[in-house]
């Protein structure tokens, strides 16, 4: 008799919901395990040859010695890779974060052209301020650091309201939307020409702190910043002296180094700063089961998985 495959799903919160979601191929069968702390999850670790993860903890990989394969729930996967044996598949959802964080963007490049806070706080004084007209998207230009699933996306977005898009990635290949895309040996060129950087890298060794003194220095004066991506990817430092001094204009910060950006932590002070807690790209159990149980079907009939991560690059 063969023992149906354990599927480990682990999700400190919403591990049923995503659970719930799973659809198995009629005629196969797999066991579910639903876990929601790592105790649990160092129950069944050693037995799972398939783990639906939301940042499984990376001490359980020790004891992964059936793992196969692990599918992240979430938009970056820089927390599975280091210490994962190589020979256990990850996989992303592509597709799934581009609607959401094309959203966040837009609306917070339309915060600032709309001059949405000025209106707010005179309203609060009742003072009608007609002096102050709002700017526009259409026209101004986007450097898109990062040109993946979700930059393309974000490009698209921001070409149908007139924006000129530029774009920075390893290959410099060509992207669609996008007008011009530099290889990272010319970043600085590509962030001159911006109001408005937006950076959605992965983090991986080539990315930490490619945002640093020299490439805000590179950014002009009337120029906002947008991290949507990883914290990591901008020297916290360089950008805390570049806000403080306002050698650039402001910034939209959805992600930090460290999570949740400690309560003394000098950004939440600055006037020119937008922090929102980690919430442009969110994860739904809706949203991502059907990329899973596409690939659960393949994997269950020994066929390639889709949206493999390359563990070279890092993403
Ligand atoms: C992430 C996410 O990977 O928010 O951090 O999806």
């Amino acid at each position: 008799m063969s023992v149906a495959p354990v599927v480990l799903v682990y999700h400190p919160d919403e591990a049923d919901a995503y659970a719930r979601l799973i659809r198995v191929p009629t005629g196969r069968d797999v066991a579910i395990h639903v876990c929601t702390t790592e105790p649990e999850a160092a129950a069944v670790i050693g037995r799972a040859r398939v783990a639906y993860a939301w940042k499984l903890p990376v001490a359980l990989y020790a004891k992964a010695s059936k793992l196969e394969w692990l599918q992240a729930m979430g938009a970056g996967v820089d927390w599975a890779l280091p210490g994962l044996p190589r020979r256990v598949v990850v996989t992303r959802a592509p597709g799934i974060f581009g609607p959401w964080m094309s959203e966040y963007v837009l609306g917070w490049c339309s915060w600032v052209t709309q001059r949405t806070e000025s209106y707010r706080a005179a309203q609060r004084e009742r003072r009608w301020i007609g002096d102050v007209v709002p700017g526009r998207l259409r026209g101004k230009t986007m450097t898109l650091v990062g040109v993946g699933d979700v930059g393309r996306e974000i490009a698209r977005v921001a070409r149908a309201v007139g924006m000129h898009v530029i774009g920075v990635s390893r290959s410099g290949g060509r992207v669609p939307a996008v007008e011009h895309v530099y290889r990272p040996g010319y970043l600085g060129r590509a962030l001159s020409a911006a109001d408005f950087v937006v950076v959605v890298l992965p983090l991986t060794r080539k990315t930490r702190g490619l945002i640093d003194e020299r490439a805000l220095a590179a950014m002009r004066p009337r120029a906002w910043l947008l991290n949507i991506g990883r914290g990591a990817v901008v020297d916290e430092a360089a950008l805390l002296h570049a806000l403080q001094t306002q050698r650039i204009a402001g910034a939209i910060l959805d992600v930090f180094p460290t999570e949740p950006l400690p309560a003394d932590h000098p950004l939440w002070g600055l006037d020119n700063v937008v922090i929102t807690p980690h919430v442009a790209g969110p994860s739904t159990a809706e949203e991502i089961a059907p990329v899973f149980n596409d690939n659960l079907a393949r994997w269950l009939r020994g066929r390639p998985l889709q949206h493999v991560v390359d563990r070279s690059r890092g993403y």
